[in-house]
């Protein structure tokens, strides 16, 4: 069973955190803009409305918006990076629509922001200082997608080769070429090339596949990579790849439920990475996520695969 009141409490607790100097305030404060974001969503699988307005999260991003387009992850003495812009543009979708902004947002000066962090051979930086991992790939294409803007994008058929030099001998794809695969970095190319429309057929993906499945334990979590524990964001993750390419009936669903649920923190509320520990929103978002792709009966909301947004939204 899900434990909808006690999480319904914990996202409110996470709107709040900013005036009571809590934990979650100082486990948080410098990536505000992302957990805004991870609530949002987790608030609308649960089918819970925020007592927090969206005017006042639209006028938070406001305050975060920068000269350069960018989004920064909180107030104050904070960069622009690409992660937090996109999970600003989620926050609008999930608030006003796909493609529609507050008035205060220059689309053009974003999209500028966005196409200097790309480096000539296709992949992205971050932010200005220059960290570079197919994790930037995926923020770029899922914000020019979201704001409808996909045909402002260059260097396309380097991005593709790009994302096709990081994949490995054992199908998956990593951080940067020769890196390991991991879990992360898979939904991060293969969504960027489902973005893209050119996601390998399935003939071509069946070592990938594999690899994906193995990650389940025999105790039913997902770990990210051989010989490592099994977390609760890999239901995200993990399932996420494998619904993109329509095989996530290959997962053992009964004893992946059974883990979530698990994972859930009775006493705090929220979902931790693993039975026992103690809940944050983070987890609590991709233990959500992972209930409705799996179609628990508590958790009717269809979240999309590639924006980790509900469908409804897009
Ligand atoms: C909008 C869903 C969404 C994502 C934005 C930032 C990003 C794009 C994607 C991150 C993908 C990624 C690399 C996720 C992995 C996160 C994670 C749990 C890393 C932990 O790595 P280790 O090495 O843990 O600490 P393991 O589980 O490998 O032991």
């Amino acid at each position: 069973m899900i434990l909808v009141e006690e999480h319904v409490r914990f996202i409110e607790k996470i709107f709040e955190a900013d005036e009571r100097k809590s934990m979650e305030y100082l486990m948080m404060s410098h990536l505000k803009t992302s957990a805004l974001y991870w609530s949002l969503t987790a608030a609308q699988l649960l089918q819970s409305k925020p007592a927090e307005s969206s005017s006042s999260i639209l006028e938070y991003l406001q305050r975060v918006y920068k000269a350069d387009g960018g989004f920064a992850g909180n107030e104050g003495p904070h960069d622009s990076h690409l992660l937090f812009t996109l999970s600003a543009i989620q926050i609008f979708t999930i608030l006003l629509g796909r493609g529609e902004f507050p008035v205060w947002f220059d689309l053009n000066r974003t999209i500028n922001f966005i196409l200097k962090l790309q480096l000539p051979n296709g992949s992205f930086t971050g932010d200005r200082f220059g960290e570079s991992d197919t994790r930037f790939i995926y923020c770029a294409l899922a914000s020019l997608s979201l704001i409808n803007r996909l045909d402002a994008l260059t260097r396309r058929e380097e991005v593709i080769s790009y994302i096709n030099s990081c994949k490995n001998f054992d199908g998956g794809y990593g951080a940067i070429p020769g890196s390991e695969s991991h879990g992360g970095n898979i939904f991060c190319c293969i969504s960027s090339l489902q973005i893209l429309s050119t996601l390998p057929d399935a003939s071509s993906s069946s070592e990938l596949i594999e690899w994906l499945v193995w990650r389940q334990l025999p105790a039913g979590g997902l770990n990210g990579r051989p010989e490592k524990l099994p977390d609760v964001c890999y239901s995200w993750w993990i399932l996420s790849a494998l619904k993109t390419l329509s095989a996530i009936h290959r997962i053992d669903s009964p004893k992946l439920r059974e883990f979530i649920l698990n994972c859930q923190d009775r006493g705090h509320g929220g979902f931790a990475d693993r039975p026992g520990d103690c809940g944050d929103i983070f987890h609590t978002l991709f233990g959500l996520a992972g209930l409705s792709f799996l179609q628990h009966e508590q958790c009717k909301v269809d979240i999309n695969p590639v924006h980790c947004l509900p469908e409804h939204s897009l």
